[in-house]
Formats: structure tokens, C-alpha cells, sequence
């Protein structure tokens, strides 16, 4: 039974602490619950979070997973899930639940075009699942939130990675538990190589570098505190799962894979010295043309691909990658190297816009916070499994207008789509932002802000989500879902 006090605070919503738990309060209850939040909300964190000094540990770069078997046509990966002790501040042992039992998994590298079977086995003692995000699947492999592998169970996903090559993800979509489940590790990379890569010469091998970025708080003991009113104090910058980690680097170009998976920060990167990232590619692949960036932002589930070169960098120079909230990583140069890596003017050209008959809006779909009843909504609807939200022709194309109506609370959110990729095509009427020419899966929606989409669906057919993935507006029902039919 919860008592006065844990409603107080679980109905809270803070910087995107929405807890679903709170849809069940009555309407008086939970009134002044949001308040609460919403006070809390423009509160300065509690300074709780145990954080080394920066630069203390070295950041490390996942494990490539290898496949068990390979066929002539698939290979196969085995994945456990599995709660397990691992270093993640210096000389401390926290527990995470996490693919292979790591917070950051392993990462698979694939080939466009190369089918993929993964075998999941379950570990823990409740029901989980994995969804690959930005993945082109069947929706019996996407990870419906409803469509889990039971604890002790094995369950296979299949991934044809049709698609062009792109820096994708995997975690796990349990109904009501993604955000906890995220939040404590069950997250990892998934790169599929576009045939059309090799020739371009982008850096590779050592030098391609995915870099997972999240926010934690952590206990004194070293446990991680999970609530989904907590968001302000997850203070603590993590780096592939080491707090501001340094990385030693030589002097030459690198391709960075930065990839956002905090349940709700959004990260406004850059280099310090005056030093400009280079952006190769976004959440769909590569950009058809490589842009300068002062700065770099994701919103949570978003990706970025940049080229730094530390070429023209001295032995012993330190470069710091930093976030408006502190600093995320230090590139230490520390040695020299040859580099025979380029980023040409030309990457990947976009597939032509399929013509529009009028060019007009297909479906309005606004996200909204509910401070009265508590909830998170998309088009006035918390998540109902049972109910369809939208039916979509198969390879049809639509546009798209998402709308913040959250400019009250000045809350931020985000919409990711499953199963495509999509082009963005205006921000209240303005082009793109820098960087957002190519394809995208996820886009950051800021209070008040209206953005226009176009998506064009595929082959596949059956139900699949759209949702915030700011994963405690999820969890209170901020996801819908549409039907793709003949
Ligand atoms: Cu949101």
C-alpha cells in the first residue's frame, strides 16, 4: 500500500519523472502530486550522486560480440541477459542488469544485407525483452512491449538488415519497466556496415569508436538509485559506462558513434580548443554530405556520428568533450599514427522523395503532459495495447506534424518512431536543423515546437510503437501505437 508520502513524491513529475504508478491515484490525490513535481522540476539536485573527480578512469570500448555459427546466408549470436557486479565507479562494484551481464553490452557489428538471428536467453527473474532500435524487422521481432521472453526462457530475433549501414541499438521495451531496465544497463550497440562504406575510406577499425552516453545517480554504497522522479539527480556523466572517463587517442582522424540513451538528458555536446566535430551520419546512416558542428545535440535515443581529427594535436594534448552540465570525456593524445582515412565531400545520396499528391499534413499527433490526471499523452490517449491508434497502408508515404503542447512546464520531448526512418522536413515552418538532413528515427520535439516529418513505410506488415523516448513519459503513456495493412 502505498503511503501519502510515496504518492507525494512517485506522482511527481520532475525532469521527466511521469511515473505510470500514478495513472492509478485518484483525481485529488494526485493533483497536488504533480504539483509537487512540478515544483521539484525547477529544483537544483540534491548533489547525491557519488562521482569520482573527471578523468580519473579510462573509458573502455565494448566488446564485439562473435556470431556461434555462421550459414550462408545468417549468422548467429547467442545473448544472455543477466544481472551481474561490475566496475563502474573506480574500485566499487555495482550491480546492473545487462546483455552478457555488462551495462554497456556487446556491441554486434553486421553487414547491410547480411541476415542476423540473435538467440535471447532470459537471466533474471522477471519477463524482459529487446528491441532494435531503428531496426527495418518483422514486428514479431521488434519488441512488442507486450511480447516478452519469460524469466529461464530463450527467445530468437530475427534482423535482415536490409536497410542502409547506420549506428542502430538494442535495449530492452518491457511494458511499464523500459525506463528502470534501460536505466540499469540493458543497452548495447548494434552497427550495421553499408556496403557502400569501404570505398569511402572513413575511419575504421580502432579508430571507429561507438561511444554510449548516459546519466546516473549513484548511492554511497555504489548502487544505482533508480526512481522515475529522480531524473535530477542523475548527475553523474557516464562514458560506455565509466563516470567522465578519459580515452587515449592518437593523432589522427577518428569516427565516433555518440549515442544518447538516457532516460531523459539531452546532451548539447562539443570540443573544447575550439576544436569542431565533423557529422558523418545520424540515427539512419550517413548525412549525404558531412557537416561542421560548433555543437552537437541528442535527445535521448538520437545518434551521431562525427569525425574528429587530432591530427594537427600535439603528443600529450587533452581534448575534452563537454556537455553544458560538465565535462562527458578527455581524448588524450599519446601517440603518433599514420592516416590514411578521409571524409569525402560526398557520403550517401538520400533516396528521392517518393512525390506527394498534395503535399498536405496525413496525421496530426501531439504530445502532451496531463498535470491534473497525472498521465503522458499522445493525441489525449495514454498507451492502451489493446487499441490501435492509427492504420497505415504498407508502402505507403505520409507526413507527419508532431506537436509539443507542453509549453506550460516548458518539458521537452522527443518521438521515435519503430520500423522506419523518416526525413525531416521543417521545424515550425523553418528548414532542418544542421544535421538533420538525413534519416532520422528519433526527433526532440522541444515545448511548443511543431515539426513536420515524411515517412515511408515498407513491406512489413502488423503493429507497431510510436513513442517519447523520454522513458518515464512512455511508461505514463506517452506511446501509441499504428498498424501497418495491406
Ligand atoms: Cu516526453
Amino acid at each position: 500500500m502505498l503511503n501519502r508520502r510515496r504518492l507525494l513524491t512517485a506522482g511527481g513529475l520532475t525532469l521527466g519523472g511521469l511515473v505510470g504508478g500514478t495513472l492509478l491515484l485518484p483525481r485529488q490525490e494526485a493533483a497536488p502530486a504533480m504539483a509537487e513535481g512540478h515544483r521539484r522540476m525547477h529544483m537544483t539536485p540534491s548533489g547525491t550522486s557519488r562521482s569520482p573527480a573527471p578523468f580519473r578512469v579510462r573509458m573502455p570500448v565494448p566488446r564485439v560480440l562473435s556470431p556461434v555459427s555462421s550459414h550462408r546466408d545468417v549468422d548467429v549470436y547467442h545473448q544472455d541477459i543477466r544481472a551481474s557486479r561490475v566496475e563502474m565507479l573506480p574500485g566499487v562494484r555495482t550491480e546492473v542488469l545487462g546483455y552478457g551481464g555488462a551495462f554497456v553490452g556487446p556491441t554486434l557489428r553486421v553487414r547491410q544485407g547480411r541476415r542476423v538471428v540473435v538467440r535471447y536467453r532470459n537471466g533474471l527473474d522477471r519477463a524482459v525483452n529487446t528491441h532494435l532500435h531503428g531496426g527495418h524487422v518483422a514486428a514479431d521481432s521488434d519488441g512488442y512491449p507486450m511480447d516478452l521472453i519469460e524469466p529461464g526462457r530463450t527467445r530468437y530475433y530475427e534482423y535482415p538488415n536490409g536497410q542502409p549501414g547506420a549506428t542502430l541499438w538494442y535495449h530492452d521495451h518491457t511494458h511499464h519497466m523500459e525506463a528502470e531496465h534501460v536505466y540499469r544497463g540493458m543497452h548495447g550497440f548494434y552497427l550495421i556496415e553499408g556496403g557502400d562504406e569501404k570505398r569511402l575510406r572513413l575511419p575504421a577499425r580502432d579508430y571507429d569508436v561507438p561511444i554510449m552516453l548516459t546519466d546516473a545517480h549513484f548511492a554511497a554504497d555504489g548502487s544505482l538509485v533508480y526512481a522515475p522522479e529522480d531524473t535530477p539527480n542523475r548527475t553523474t556523466l557516464l562514458a560506455n559506462g565509466r563516470p567522465q572517463p578519459y580515452f587515449p587517442v592518437s593523432a589522427r582522424r577518428y569516427r565516433f558513434r555518440l549515442l544518447n540513451v538516457s532516460n531523459f538528458r539531452t546532451f548539447h555536446l562539443s570540443l573544447d580548443h575550439d576544436m569542431t566535430m565533423v557529422q558523418i551520419a545520424s540515427d539512419g546512416g550517413l548525412l549525404p554530405a558531412p557537416v561542421r558542428r560548433e555543437s552537437v545535440v541528442l535527445s535521448p535515443g538520437e545518434r551521431a556520428e562525427v569525425v574528429v581529427d587530432f591530427g594537427p594535436c600535439k603528443l600529450g594534448d587533452r581534448v575534452v568533450l563537454n556537455d553544458v552540465s560538465g565535462p562527458v570525456l578527455r581524448f588524450d593524445v599519446v601517440a603518433k599514427a599514420a592516416d590514411d582515412s578521409r571524409v569525402p565531400d560526398v557520403l550517401r545520396p538520400l533516396p528521392p522523395l517518393p512525390a506527394l499528391g498534395s503535399g498536405k499534413t496525413d496525421r496530426e499527433i501531439t504530445l502532451k503532459v496531463d498535470m491534473v490526471r497525472g498521465a503522458a499523452y499522445i493525441n489525449d490517449r495514454v498507451f492502451d495495447p489493446n487499441r490501435v491508434d492509427i492504420r497505415v497502408r504498407r508502402r505507403s508515404t505520409e507526413i507527419w506534424r508532431i506537436t509539443n503542447l507542453d509549453t506550460d512546464i516548458a518539458l521537452d520531448h522527443n518521438l521515435h518512431l519503430h520500423l522506419v526512418q523518416f526525413r525531416i522536413l521543417d521545424r515550425d515552418g523553418a528548414p532542418p536543423l544542421p544535421g538533420e538532413s538525413g534519416l532520422k528515427d528519433t526527433v526532440l520535439v522541444p515545448a511548443g515546437a511543431s515539426v513536420r516529418i515524411q515517412v515511408t513505410f515498407g513491406d512489413f506488415l502488423g503493429r507497431y510503437l510510436y513513442h517519447c523516448h523520454m522513458l518515464e513519459h512512455s511508461v505514463g503513456g506517452m506511446m501509441a501505437q499504428m498498424e501497418i495493412v495491406p
